[in-house]
């Protein structure tokens, strides 16, 4: 018999279909929250089933466990722990880990992708092009190169798996990938992808109304409260506030707090480290503690969102010589405009002394320190009138 304890998220049920191919109804597969593992494998270690062969897959354990499966092994146990994240590296001095962050081609390997591979290598399963294919798309969208590459189908069947039960997931794709030779959506599938994405869409659109702005331990932060699709809302109002180091994420039920970020330069899960949480550069969590509360939540309460940039102008544009007009929540008024060979900002009739090269620095500067937004072209022009009409007085 085998055993199979991995994550419940895609990459984690990826590797339970995997493993439903290869072994049929010889594997008992449980799927795990990070924190549910570890009760998991010391309920195992107790009962030290020496006839099971045990697979970790896309999750790692504590230290205590680490050293409990280590003497499990040495007495004749039948391990292997396969994970692709990089806090799980020291996993690789034991002969039974065996953690992979990227391939040799530098692209990014997923636990789905690994334990396919492993199965192959020891014979233990015969691959289908409908399986690379279903086990690539697992792959893209664990490691974010969808986003990169822009495959849709990747994301379709991350939302599939969440508006099924993961039972249903697990059973309805291991059928698929045994029957058919190419990984594909049928007619109903698609239907309730396109109704999601629509619901997505306009969810996105309500918090983008909600987001505030505020600054903690010198980060540039954007503070949302949202209980489900998180990484679409950090994806969406990270572009479209690119002025932000990154999107914080409340959810208040769950007492957690999501963290995500579009930048190189910025590792949200240095971030969650603060916290005690943890994840990965561009996307990482931790739980509500009262510190993180204080400062995400009952700081920012009082707090008004920021507006988004009109959109629809035909004058007020950015980057333009005759200036850009912003404005923010204590209405105050911004106007970015071209001064020698770079731009300057004025605010309130008050010229700023930092000089910046490029329209964007000056921007990304009106927008940290002030919270500002583009406004509408009504609002431009009546700017506009007003100067005109004050210089002639002057003159
Ligand atoms: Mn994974």
């Amino acid at each position: 018999m085998y055993l199979l304890y991995t994550h419940n998220d895609l990459d984690g049920v990826g590797c339970g279909i995997v493993a439903r191919c290869a072994f049929g109804g010889k594997v008992e597969i449980r799927y795990n929250s990070v924190d549910g593992l570890n009760l998991q494998v010391e309920r195992f270690l107790e009962k030290s089933r020496k006839k099971n062969f045990l697979f970790i897959t896309d999750l790692s354990v504590n230290e205590a466990n680490e050293h409990g499966l280590d003497e499990f092994v040495k007495s004749g146990g039948r391990v292997k722990l396969i994970d692709h994240h990089k806090t799980a590296l020291h996993f690789n001095k034991y002969p039974w880990g065996s953690v992979q962050v990227e391939y040799e081609n530098g692209k990014l390997a997923s636990a789905t992708s690994l334990f396919y591979e492993y199965l192959i290598q020891n014979g233990l399963l015969t691959p289908t092009k409908g399986m690379d294919e279903f086990v690539e798309l697992v792959r893209q969208y664990d490691t974010w190169e969808w986003e990169k590459h822009g495959s849709q189908q990747a994301k379709r069947l991350n939302d599939l798996f969440y508006l099924v039960s993961l039972e249903e997931f697990e059973e309805k794709m291991t059928e698929r990938l045994q029957k058919n030779e190419h990984f594909s959506f049928d007619e109903f599938e698609e239907k309730i992808l396109d109704l999601e994405e629509e619901k997505i869409e306009r969810y996105v659109r309500r918090k983008k109304r909600e987001i505030i702005q505020t600054i903690i331990h010198d980060r540039y932060v954007g503070v949302v409260h949202a209980e489900s699709y998180h990484s679409e809302l950090g994806n969406e109002l990270g572009k479209e506030n690119p002025h932000l180091d990154y999107i914080a994420i409340m959810n208040m039920g769950g007492k957690k707090i999501s963290l995500r970020t579009i930048h190189d330069h910025i590792d949200v899960s240095e971030i969650a480290g603060l916290y005690g949480g943890g994840g990965h550069a561009k996307a990482s969590g931790c739980s509500m503690t009262k510190e993180s509360y204080q400062s995400f939540v009952a700081e920012t309460f009082p707090m008004e969102p920021i507006r988004a940039d009109a959109f629809k102008n035909t004058f007020n544009l950015k980057n333009s010589v005759y200036g850009t007009l912003y404005e923010n929540r204590k209405e105050q008024s911004l106007f970015i405009f071209p001064s020698g060979d770079g731009w300057v900002i004025d605010v309130d009739g008050e010229e700023l002394n930092e000089h910046f090269s490029k329209f964007e620095d000056a921007e990304r500067y009106a927008k940290r320190h002030y919270a500002a937004w583009l406004v509408r072209d009504q609002v431009y022009i009546g700017y506009l009138m007003e100067h005109i009409a004050e210089c002639r007085t002057k003159a």
